[in-house]
């Protein structure tokens, strides 16, 4: 029976200092990689490059009797997803997702599981092979974890791969509110039969939130029509950058725990999908892709050589998943003359202004201008060194640089000479309007029996 006073033995205090959210200075962080000097460390005795969480962290794990050790803590968190929007989410130890657990193929893994929510959850290991007891489905293989309660799950890791967690309990609620993390499994023997080993191993969650403008709850009854688009359950520009020196292989594990498939799209580099929760895949099943779906409830590793300096956007490529605060029911003023309205609803709305005649481009600009509903984050993303760029949600930044130092945003790539885009005339009239008429569209043929009229 575990009590709460040989928990507290059981976990130790060094796994209970990592559930803050890793500060600048945190002495259990490596300044150069941002990694946890626990991690680190398992990493280079066990012959494997640890993960890194994008804005996460991985969990603190403590040996118990050959038994490798972890702490989960479900609980209400109050979650930030860029500056200028937060909510009160569901999550582990203090964020959503949850901290990644990293562990080795082979080792025993024992995770206990404190429910500090208002109603009961449990954990399902999903894609992990264990014992049908260990396997967290509310009411099929186990009760629920109950409010005050502290459960252990036990089992031998039997695989390698990347991996999820999350409750098997009011699934729908639970995993709306953001509960849900990293499993990953490296191989034993840092055993490389499939693949080099790689010089930088990134996980990025995908998550959709109902958090409707205005409000500070996310709504866990939308299917479809989400507000919200997240890595890692932060949006663009919070979206912290992936980092490559040139020439390294870098992995991004894609999980995907959300209620759409997302159509994953690389810039500047041509990956392989080289692995799933099935492992990494033999090399004859890696395939060169720009753009890979990533499905619901499925793990997807992409892998490339960042040969390519530059700083490359990496997006959903659904263009509504990198909008932030996304309306729906709206109605369309694309190429709308709204310069009357414009006034009448100046005199009720003082301020207001009329938006999206030619496009969304200005919205964010004009949004930032105006201010919206609290809360809520304007729908493009934020500054980048040539202007604003349109996109929020799912969206990052891999840079890839010649010299990197530490873990820390190395600013905007400065183009070489003769690389960058550039005007060539600012006459509208330099190329005369097309347009086509319907009834001189090209090769159309003149068919006998078919009649042209007037
Ligand atoms: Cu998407």
């Amino acid at each position: 029976m575990i009590t709460r006073r040989n928990l507290i033995q059981l976990i130790g205090a060094g796994a209970l200092a990592g559930a803050a959210a890793p500060a600048a200075a945190d002495p259990e962080i490596d300044p150069v990689t941002g990694l946890s000097l626990q991690a680190l460390s398992e990493g280079r005795r066990r012959g494997y490059t640890p993960v890194s969480t994008p804005n996460g962290r991985s969990l603190p794990f403590t040996m118990k009797d050959g038994v490798k050790q972890f702490h989960l803590v479900a609980e209400e968190v109050e979650h930030e997803f860029a500056p200028g929007c937060r909510a009160k989410c569901w999550g582990y130890n203090g964020s959503t997702p949850g901290p990644t657990i990293e562990a080795v193929e082979g080792d025993r893994v024992r995770i206990l599981v404190t429910n500090k929510l208002p109603e009961a959850t449990s954990i399902h290991w999903h894609g992990i092979l264990l014992p049908n007891g260990m396997d967290g489905v509310t009411g099929l293989t186990q009760a629920g974890i109950q409010p005050g309660e502290t459960w252990a799950y036990e089992f031998t890791l039997r695989q390698a791969g990347s991996h999820m967690y999350h409750p098997h309990a009011d699934e729908m609620v639970q995993m709306a509110l953001g509960m849900m993390g990293f499993f990953i499994i490296h191989p034993k023997d840092g055993n490389t039969d499939n693949g080099p080993p790689v010089d930088r191993d990134y996980a990025i969650m995908l998550h959709n939130w109902a958090l409707h403008p205005g409000t500070y709850r996310p709504d866990p009854s939308i299917m479809q029509d989400f507000d919200l688009w997240t890595f890692n359950s932060k949006v663009y520009p919070a979206t912290a950058p992936l980092l490559a020196k040139t020439g390294e292989r870098v992995r991004i594990r894609l999980g995907n725990l959300s209620m759409w498939n997302h159509p994953m799209h690389l810039h500047g580099h041509r990956f392989w999908i080289t692995g799933s929760d099935g492992d990494r895949w033999p090399r004859s099943s890696w395939r060169p892709e720009a753009t890979h779906i990533v499905g619901v409830g499925q793990m997807r590793d992409f892998e490339f050589i960042a040969d390519n300096p530059g700083d490359w956007a990496f997006h959903c490529h659904m263009s509504h998943h990198t909008m932030n605060a996304m309306g729906h029911s709206i109605p369309n003023t694309l190429g709308v003359d709204q310069s009357g309205v414009e006034d009448k609803i100046r005199s009720m709305l003082p301020g207001y202004m009329a938006m999206g005649k030619n496009g969304m481009d200005d919205m964010s600009d004009m949004a930032g201008m105006m201010g919206g509903p609290p809360n809520t984050l304007p729908m493009g993303g934020g500054k980048g060194p040539f202007g604003s760029v349109d996109m929020g949600g799912m969206f990052t930044v891999l840079k890839v640089r010649d010299e990197l130092k530490g873990h820390a945003d190395p600013g905007w790539y400065r183009h070489p000479k003769g690389t960058l885009a550039y005007r060539v005339s600012s006459d509208p009239s330099l190329v005369p309007t097309t347009t086509h008429k319907p009834d001189d569209q090209p090769g159309m043929p003149d068919m006998p029996g078919m009649n042209h009229g007037g």
